[in-house]
């Protein structure tokens, strides 16, 4: 029986989240006409805030062989799905550009040094963060940041996720640790080969931040009011 497209359209608009992961998924594999549905799919998400389900899309178009789905996406993304707002003039584009190729571990590297540009030019040469100056931060930047990788990671990257289970977890830094796969009983993960670079990692595995000189500047980023005020 022929695949009935308007179909998986229709539950495509109307499912949930979880839903419309499938759909994707299933999409992705059937071909140009499938490929259809998700151009148009997203072109009607275009003036809604980006989620992970149009950084998804926009992957599976980018890497497609498709090149209708390749031009729509230079036409209307060229940078891709995330408006790169930044207080600072931080250029973000190349953070974007790594994390929709999925290199995971080449983009972690590039948020702290975007990171350390946003600090300023000793943070630049030091390639560290003090957490003073994590403090400072704008609003904007951080947010901007996170929303990348959020965006491009089904939702299971970023610092706001890794803040969320910090909260859940009482605020406890060994607890969060473990969870996060950074540490395995007493042995703390090792930089770069212990670590998960891809979507099998566990949720909030990254980005890293190092805790060799402790960890005030985690603490500012998680207490940082980028995040809201839900907490006091
Ligand atoms: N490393 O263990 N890490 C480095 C992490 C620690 C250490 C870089 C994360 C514990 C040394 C990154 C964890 C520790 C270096 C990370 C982790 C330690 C280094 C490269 C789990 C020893 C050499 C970029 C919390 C017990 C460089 C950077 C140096 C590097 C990340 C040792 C991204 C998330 C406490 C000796 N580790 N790091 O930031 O600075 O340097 O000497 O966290």
């Amino acid at each position: 029986t022929p695949i009935d497209f308007s179909a998986l359209r229709l539950q495509l608009s109307s499912g949930s989240e979880k839903v419309q992961q499938q759909l994707i998924q299933q999409l992705a594999t059937l071909g140009e006409p499938g490929l259809e549905v998700l151009m148009e799919f997203l072109l009607q998400r275009r003036d809604r805030l980006p989620t992970w389900i149009d950084g998804k899309i926009y992957q599976i178009l980018y890497h497609s062989k498709f090149s209708p789905a390749r031009e729509l996406l230079q036409t209307h993304f060229p940078a891709g799905i995330v408006t790169l707002r930044s207080q600072s003039n931080i250029d973000y584009s190349s953070l974007q550009q790594l994390l929709i190729e999925g290199d995971f571990q080449a983009a972690d590297r590039v948020t702290l040094q975007k990171l350390c540009e946003l600090a300023g030019a000793t943070a630049v040469q030091r390639k560290w963060l003090y957490f003073t100056e994590v403090e400072r931060f704008p609003i904007l930047d951080l947010q901007t940041v996170d929303t990348l990788w959020s965006v491009y990671s089904e939702g299971k990257f970023g610092f706001s996720v890794q803040r969320g289970l910090w909260l859940t977890l009482g605020k406890n830094w060994e607890k969060l640790w473990a969870k996060i796969g950074w540490k395995n009983g007493n042995t703390w993960t090792r930089y770069p080969d212990g670590f998960t670079w891809s979507l099998d990692a566990p949720i909030g595995h990254l980005p890293l931040s190092n805790q060799l000189r402790g960890n005030r500047a985690i603490a500012a980023l998680f207490s940082h009011p980028a995040w809201g005020k839900r907490e006091q």
